[in-house]
């Protein structure tokens, strides 16, 4: 016996992972239903590569009751809407949205890091899913947290265009495209050109001078990993369609070698280390798509701190950073919370 499960925002980038995803891992589903707005309803999209057609509902129609599961990638503003009406109809709902990411009555979760905050789930029945760059960051750096305490991490990213939806990426087509013709490459999504360039802006400026998005990196952190952590980021849109990459900087309580920092990150659940010191041998993100792996290469001790790591950290943003992390925390809810009879 499975789970009856709602995908909700199923024809976005991350709502058609989440149905990859589901099928891949051969989540039990017993019954699934693929919402959106309005302006999808009746479309189709298919349940992975199942051959299973799913014809898109119209969310503001549909009656949540006696479903169990919803995985929302809708955005914050629809989520406001739908999470508590589904949630109060007894569907558990897993957002992939910030709405309530820093509520401290709803659990932030990554399964390989933080599993046992899930129980909190119970207080609003949702759970929060966090940023695309702040997951793969916390499973590389859970088992290194763990081993010698970190204290403090800088981090820059080196975002792809889909972390932005579909029309990031289609401007950075269509940029590519355009520049190569020689006809203008004017930003429209983007605030400057994206194609052949890179732009350290992602989300909206704070008045601190940092990004929304850098924000999301230190909040989500502490509540996932540690509180006491001091992060610094700086986000980065680059030229890349799908797969986000950090240069990640550690510093620790107590020593900790880069050879030690390798075996810990070789025997990481979520984690594979690709790091062999030579040319060719690191993930770079086109390596990472369609991949449930975090990857971890160029792991090195940093002589200008007294116990400090460098690492370089590569996923693919919307399966780890999105949709394979939303259906691990449905498998977790299922373990722990929602066993079905057999
Ligand atoms: C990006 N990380 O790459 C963003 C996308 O808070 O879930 C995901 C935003 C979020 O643009």
């Amino acid at each position: 016996m499975g789970y009856r499960v709602v995908v909700a925002g199923a024809t976005g980038n991350v709502g058609r992972e989440m149905l990859n995803i589901l099928a891949e891992r051969e989540f039990p589903v017993d019954d699934i239903a693929a919402l959106a707005s309005s302006r999808s309803q009746g479309d189709e999209v298919e349940f992975g590569e199942t051959g299973r057609m799913l014809r898109i509902q119209n969310i503001e129609h549909f009656d949540p009751k006696g479903w169990d599961i919803a995985l929302f990638a809708i955005g914050s503003d629809a989520t406001k809407t739908y999470a508590p009406k589904f949630a109060a109809a007894g569907c558990t709902v897993i957002d992939n949205s910030s709405l309530y990411r820093i509520d401290p009555d709803v659990p932030l979760i990554v399964p390989e890091v933080n599993p046992d905050a899930i129980d909190l789930y119970r207080r609003k029945n949702i759970i929060a899913n966090p940023n695309c760059s702040t997951a793969q960051m916390v499973v590389a750096l859970k088992p290194l947290h763990d081993a010698a305490k970190i204290t403090r991490v800088v981090v820059a990213t080196y975002q792809s265009v889909s972390g932005a939806g579909k029309t990031g990426m289609d401007e950075l087509f269509e940029q590519s495209r355009n520049i190569f013709v020689g006809e203008q490459a004017e930003p429209r999504k983007f605030t400057k050109q994206i194609a052949f360039n890179v732009i350290p802006h992602i989300d909206s400026f704070l008045d601190d001078g940092s990004t929304k998005e850098e924000w999301k990196m230190v909040v989500e952190t502490k509540k996932i990993l540690d509180p006491k952590i001091k992060v610094i980021a700086t986000c980065v849109r680059v030229p890349v369609f799908v797969g986000h990459s950090e240069a990640v900087h550690v510093e620790f309580e107590n020593e900790i070698s880069a050879a030690e920092a390798q075996r810990l990150l070789r025997e990481a659940p979520g984690v594979m280390l690709v790091d062999k010191r030579e040319d060719g041998g690191y993930v770079t993100p086109v390596e990472a798509v369609g991949e449930f792996a975090t990857y971890v290469s160029r792991v090195r001790e940093d002589p200008t701190v007294e116990n400090g790591l460098a690492l370089w950290v590569v996923s693919d943003n919307l399966r780890k950073g999105a949709a394979l992390n939303a259906v691990q925390i449905a498998e977790l809810l299922g373990r722990r919370h929602l066993q079905k009879a057999a």
